[in-house]
Order: C-alpha cells, then structure tokens, then sequence
C-alpha cells in the first residue's frame, strides 16, 4: 500500500488537493525514482550493452509506475484528490533522443530486457535538445532545441567519468543514469547515456544552428547535426567516438570488477551494435584491450566473439562510409587499428563489395562489423533475404553463420497498457493477465470474432479513443477533429521511400472527387505527423504540401465537412500514444524492399487499426499472420521493385500521361494551392521530382493505392465484418511483442542467464 499523501504532504507541506499539477508532477517523478532507486540492478555475470546513437524514450512517468506495479494505485489515490494523472503528465517534457523506428526500438528492447529479467544496459549520448522540436510556420517545419532537460528529470547523475582522447586534446565525460525497471520484476536496469563536462548550451543560436567545430562544448548538444557539409560529418565522428570510447571503458570497468582478467572478457560483456552508429567500437575495443596487455591476435579474438551487429536499413544514404581523412583529423590512434583489420580482412578476401577500406579511402562502418562481429541480422524476414540474397550478398557467401534474423518487436507494457487502457482493461477482463507475460495468449481473443458484443465494446472503446484524440489535438494544436469520421493516419519520419507524397496525391483525388459530386458515404480525416531531416529538402516540401492541403480543404465549404487534413506538429511516442488508439487505418505504403520492419505498423495492429500498406519489411509478416481478408496490400513485390532499380526499367513520366494520375500531380501546382499560400519554388520542385525522377516509385503503385483505399472505405460501412478483421489483428499481434524478440536475440545471439 503506497500513501502518496504523506508523500506530497512531506515535499511540499501541503495535500494533493492544493498542489498544482506541476508539484504533482514533480512529486510523483521524485517518488517513482526513489521507488526504483531503491530496486536492486539485475547482476548476473554477463551483460549485454545495446549501445546506440538513439534511445526513443517517451515520457516515463506511466511507463514507470506500470512496471513499478503502481500505476492503479498512484491513479486511485490523484483521482479521490480530484486529479488526472493525464494532466499531471503533460508536465513531463519528452525527450527527443531519437528520429524514428531505430531510436524507439532500442527503448522498447531496454524495457524487454528488464522485463525478461536480462541483465543489459542502453548505453548512448545525453544530447541536451536532442534531434529537435518541430514547429509550423508558414506553412513549413521549422526545426527549434528541445530542452527536455529540466532541473529536475529522470537522469541521476553518477561519478563515473573518463578521459576520450581525440587529435590533440582530450575531453572528459560525464555519466547520467535513467534507471529501467523491470515490469513486476522487482529489478531494474539502466540507460547510461554520456555527456560532456565542458558542454555550453548557450553556444546555440537561430533554431538549431550552433559553431561545429567547438567540439569541447558542442558535443553533446543534438542528435543528427546537419551533416551535408564536412564540418558537420566531423562532428559526427567525434560523436561517435566520444559514446563508444565510453561505453567501451565502462564495459572493461565493469568487467574487472566483476572478476574478469580481461582474456575472458567474452564471459562478461556481449556488445549489441545498433546500426552503424556504434562500429567504431570494435578498434577501440581492441586498442583498450592491448593498452591493457593483451596482444593484438587475443584482442582481435576476443571483440569478434563478444560483438555483434543489427542492420536496420539498405538505404545507402544510412550506411555510414567515413573518409579515412576525417578519422585521421579525429582519430589518429584508431586508424593504424581499422587499417590493420581492413588488411586482414582483404586477405581472406579482396573485393571492393567486402572491403573495410574502399578504392576511395573510405571505411565501411558495416564491413568491419560484418568481418569482425559473429552475428549480423536484419530486422524483418523480408529485410534479412533481401541484406543475404542481394545488398550483403557477398558478406553472406563469406560468413553465412553470422546471418540471422529477429523481426521487431514493441513493448505492450507502453503500446497498450499505457496507451490503451480501456482496451488493455477490456482484454484482462475477456481473457485474463496471461498474456501481460506471454503475449501470444492473446490469440485467445480469436474465439470472440463472431461475438456481436464484444464488437459493439470495441466500437465504443475507439469511439472513446477518438474522443480523447480530439480533446488532446484541441488542446494542444487548436485542431477541431469530428470523432465520427474515419480516422486514417501515417506518422513516421517524413522520407520518400516511406511515400507520404503518395498519401497526398490520394487527399486530392478525394478531394477532386468530392468536388466533382461524389459524396462519400462517412468523412474521412487524414492524419499526418512526422519530422523531417532540416537540409532533406524534398521532405521539407512534402510537409509544405500537406499543411497547404490541409488549408485549402478546410476552407472550401463543399469538401471540409467530408474531408480533413491534420498534420500533427511534433510527432513524437507522447502523441503517437493518443493517435495510434484512435486509428481505424494503419498507412504503411513504403515501396516494397525499402522500410526494413517498420514497427508503428505493430502498435496499429495491436490497438485495432487495419493495414492498408505494401508488402514490405514486417507488413509481410502481419500480412502472413492474419491472412489475405484481415488486410489491405497493394502495390508491386519487392523483387519487381528490385528488378526496376537493377534494370533502369521504371519511367515516371509514361505514368504521369495516365488519366488517373496527370490531373492529380498537376494539382499540386494549381492556383487554389498557390492561393492558400502554397510557395511556388516548393511546389515546383515537388512536382518535377515525381514526373522526371521518383526515384521511389509512387507514381507506380499510385492507382492500386488508391482502388484498395476506396476499397477499405467502402468496406469499414460493414462494421461487423470490419471488427472482425480487427478482432482477428489484435489477436494476431501477440507475436510483436519485443518481449518475444529479445528472447530470441538472448537465446540466439546474447546467451545471457536467465535468472
Ligand atoms: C536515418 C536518417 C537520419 C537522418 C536523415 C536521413 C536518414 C535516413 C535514413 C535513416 C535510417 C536510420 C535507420 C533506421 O531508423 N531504420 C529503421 O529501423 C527500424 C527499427 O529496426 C525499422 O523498423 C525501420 O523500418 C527502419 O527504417
């Protein structure tokens, strides 16, 4: 039994009724930190450090209180105060320490982790204003610091620190704890996230422009900085060197004092690389290693049996290729280390497709984690084939050991006890607490499907979350949503492969359509949220598009009570957490081959939503689990799409003279849009992009989008058999559970005790 009233009254000589839902909120972070401070760190022998350039954390107040098992009481006890614990969280800042899918996957991993009872670290940055806030002004984004980092936050400062030695001068870290509760495992574990003592935020001017090449004090100040210039590359480098020179002192730290004499160092420590961000880690590994005595042969033995490496994306633009010049001007010590491994490597093997150190004086981050980890994997089925059979082909004729798979996966402690709780309820009461720790139980939801109340519970509990969507958007946006229409939504990085343009082109159809006297049958209301990278200039105009979009819709009387265009400002876990229960269509309309896994497609799944999406990354996976009738795929294969890029085969243009497409794209340029304050330079230029170059394809699976839209619209008019489908999904989505694919990453890879 917890008593927050003595608590509060203690902290603030006064009781919950009187304080504000900011002394609330500070107390309730104060409390739950003291509640897991005094939790014992999970401590079995070996460890694994998930080091990452991104933790997507979200607020941690509910998610806490949840595995802390005092979520009901600690809401019980505000709510007899006349408090809302929805309030009380809207205290929290959210920190931005992450852009998408990969940053949010670690931290639903280091929630899997301790949940499982595993002992393993996030290990990464403490960027002071993170990747950015998003602000609309004039109809575009524009990017501003987010400090997250108040007074009093969820980090604890800890006295660990270590001297990182770059060209010619040395900077000194500085540690930060967040500590990680298990759910109900009484245990706990951390996210360490490193900073710099000599860090300045006040050298930050203009929105998120700053002086690159003050590494002593900005280091540590964003996530990302805008690397299209060589100073901005440089400072990545010294990022990456500072978090893994780190994570790599801590480890051996740990280690030791745990008993190890370093030559078993592999008993102790196994290092995740998530993506390439962290690949420097295995020279330094090595370089610390001999520092301490063991010769270069052992160093190299050991760091290939205690690293391995997750790919998560084949787009070129991500795979990190770093001038061995820039190394030098960060590095120096490191080099003779990545030059040694790359002439190791070319003796078994040289051929530019595997060499570490290309033709042009680059080093392939993924080479050296391929040669010198004992696993690679990718992060869904089709994504594994595609990294075997085609992008790491080479790789996997060398090493077809070292290939694995481990589909993503989502915490439901976060994606839908805490974002969901009239749904989580509903599921406890139907089919028991099983499946909070096994969440295939949920599978036992499929004997209801043809259950007509249960239905009408699910309507009423979307219709809830539609309500409290449409509060939360007023409040925060001043946005007015209609709760009746249907809720479709996309959010995710703004990016060309994920096709958003081809989402828009669907709203002027629509809109089009409507305008041409075909009312439909229920309004529509398109959801859009994401960032976009500040020098991505194609995504900034993709966001010009649907903010100006969104405006001519509202103000033409004939269209706006049938359609509606909201773009969420700041998309982040705060708000993905209020649209994803809301959503009745799930867009995942990447062009197939290139989104990896995807994982807001599972958080849809899971929280009711359908699919309308290719059969791309984990789509194929859902779409293999809940079978042809319980989703909605379009669109060319992957191997089609392979074939175009491999044969030159694919003519944007000969698609733009299609009656069905020209007046669309034609649209985009039109004086209504202009009117609204559509700027033309962007307009333009979005324009020439889909007729001449497209390189993502959306022009070609343009109409059979559009055909299987119309089709799920038509088909959402049959409720009973559309909630089937959604029964039939959340069933399905049991195996999505990160819970399920960190054992198998344990299990396969880590080998870590279990008790
Ligand atoms: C990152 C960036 C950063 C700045 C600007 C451009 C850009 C383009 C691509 C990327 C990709 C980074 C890797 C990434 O986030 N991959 C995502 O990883 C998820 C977790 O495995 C996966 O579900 C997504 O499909 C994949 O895109």
């Amino acid at each position: 039994m917890i008593n927050l009233q003595n608590f509060v009254q203690t902290m603030y000589a006064k009781c919950i009724e009187d304080c504000s839902d900011q002394e609330l909120y500070y107390a309730l972070l104060a409390f739950t930190k003291q509640r897991s401070e005094a939790q014992c760190t999970n401590d079995q022998k070996k460890k694994v450090y998930y080091i990452s350039a991104e933790f997507l954390i979200g607020k941690l107040l509910s998610n806490n209180l949840i595995n802390l098992g005092l979520y009901d009481e600690v809401k019980e006890q505000l709510v007899a105060a006349g408090k809302d614990l929805i309030a009380i969280e809207e205290m929290e800042m959210e920190p931005s320490l992450g852009n998408g899918g990969l940053g949010r996957l670690a931290a639903c991993f280091l929630d899997s982790i301790a949940s499982l009872g595993l002992n393993g670290d996030g290990v990464g940055l403490n960027y002071h204003f993170g990747l950015f806030r998003q602000i609309f002004e004039y109809h575009q984004q524009r990017a501003v610091p987010n400090n997250w980092i108040t007074p009093r936050s969820w980090l604890s400062e800890s006295p660990i620190s270590y001297q990182v030695q770059f060209a010619g001068f040395s900077l000194t870290s500085k540690l930060y704890d967040i500590d990680v509760p298990g759910y109900k495992t009484e245990r706990k574990n951390r996210l360490r996230l490193f900073d710099v003592a000599s860090v300045d935020e006040n050298i930050v001017y203009d929105g998120i422009d700053f002086d690159q090449e003050d590494i002593f004090r900005n280091l540590t100040l964003f996530l990302y900085p805008d690397d299209s210039k060589d100073q901005g590359k440089i400072l990545r480098i010294f990022q990456q060197y500072f978090m893994v020179s780190n994570a790599a002192q801590l480890l051996i730290d740990e280690a030791i004092a745990k008993g190890s004499n370093l030559h078993d160092l592999a008993d102790y420590a196994v290092v995740q690389i998530n993506d390439t961000h962290p690949s420097l880690v295995i020279p330094e590994l090595i370089r610390l290693l001999e520092l301490r005595g063991i010769a270069f042969d052992e160093a190299v033995a050991i760091v290939k049996s205690m690293t391995a490496y997750t790919n998560h994306t084949i787009l070129s633009e991500a795979l990190e290729k770093w001038p061995l010049d820039f190394l030098n001007m960060v590095v120096p010590h490191l080099v003779p280390f990545i030059e040694e491994l790359d002439r190791r490597a070319k003796a078994i093997k040289d051929d530019e497709s595997v060499n570490i150190i290309d033709n042009h004086g680059r080093v392939h981050m993924a080479h050296m984690d391929i040669h010198y980890g004992y696993s690679i994997n990718g992060v869904a089925a089709l994504h594994t084939e595609i990294l075997k059979s085609s992008e790491l082909k080479p790789f996997y004729d060398l090493y077809p050991e070292k290939f694995n798979n481990k589909t993503n996966g989502i915490t439901f402690r976060r994606w839908l006890m805490h974002a969901n709780p009239s749904l989580a309820s509903y599921l406890d009461d139907l089919l028991g607490h099983g499946y909070h720790h096994d969440a295939a139980e949920l599978e036992k939801f499929l004997d209801f499907k043809e259950d007509k109340n249960i239905k009408a519970k699910l309507e009423d509990i979307k219709q809830h979350n539609k309500r409290k969507l449409q509060r939360h958007l007023a409040k925060s946006q001043g946005v007015a949503v209609n709760p009746d229409a249907i809720f479709d939504v996309q959010i995710k990085r703004i990016h060309e492969y994920k096709r958003q343009q081809m989402n828009v082109l669907y709203v002027i159809h629509k809109y089009l359509d409507i305008k041409a006297g075909n009312i439909p049958a229920r309004p529509l209301t398109v959801f859009f949220g994401g960032k976009a990278a500040p020098a991505y200039t194609i995504a900034q105009d993709i966001i010009h598009l649907i903010l100006v979009l969104s405006q001519v819709i509202q103000n033409d009387p004939e269209v706006a009570p049938h359609l509606q265009v909201v773009m969420i400002e700041n998309y982040n876990v705060t708000e993905a957490s209020f649209i994803i229960p809301a959503a009745d269509i799930s867009e995942q309309i990447s062009l197939a081959s290139k989104e990896a896994s995807g994982t807001g497609n599972m958080k849809f799944m899971l929280n009711g939503a359908l699919t309308l999406g290719t059969d791309d990354g984990a789509n194929v996976e859902i779409h293999e689990l809940v079978g042809n009738e319980n989703i909605y795929i379009f669109g060319e294969d992957s191997q089609t799409v392979i074939d175009h890029y491999a044969n030159g085969t694919y003519r944007p243009s000969s698609f733009y003279e299609r009656d069905g497409i020209r007046p669309l794209i034609d649209f985009i340029t039109s004086d209504v849009v202009r009117q609204f304050g559509g700027i033309d330079e962007r307009l333009w230029r979005l324009q020439e992009n889909l007729k001449y170059n497209d390189h993502f394809m959306t022009l070609l699976d343009l109409e059979a989008y559009i055909q299987t839209k119309e089709q799920m619209l038509t088909d959402y008019e049959d409720r009973d058999s559309w909630l089937e489908k959604v029964i039939v999904n959340i069933a399905k989505a049991g195996f999505f559970s990160s819970d399920r694919t960190i054992s198998q990453y344990n299990e396969d890879i880590w080998h870590l005790s279990t008790k």
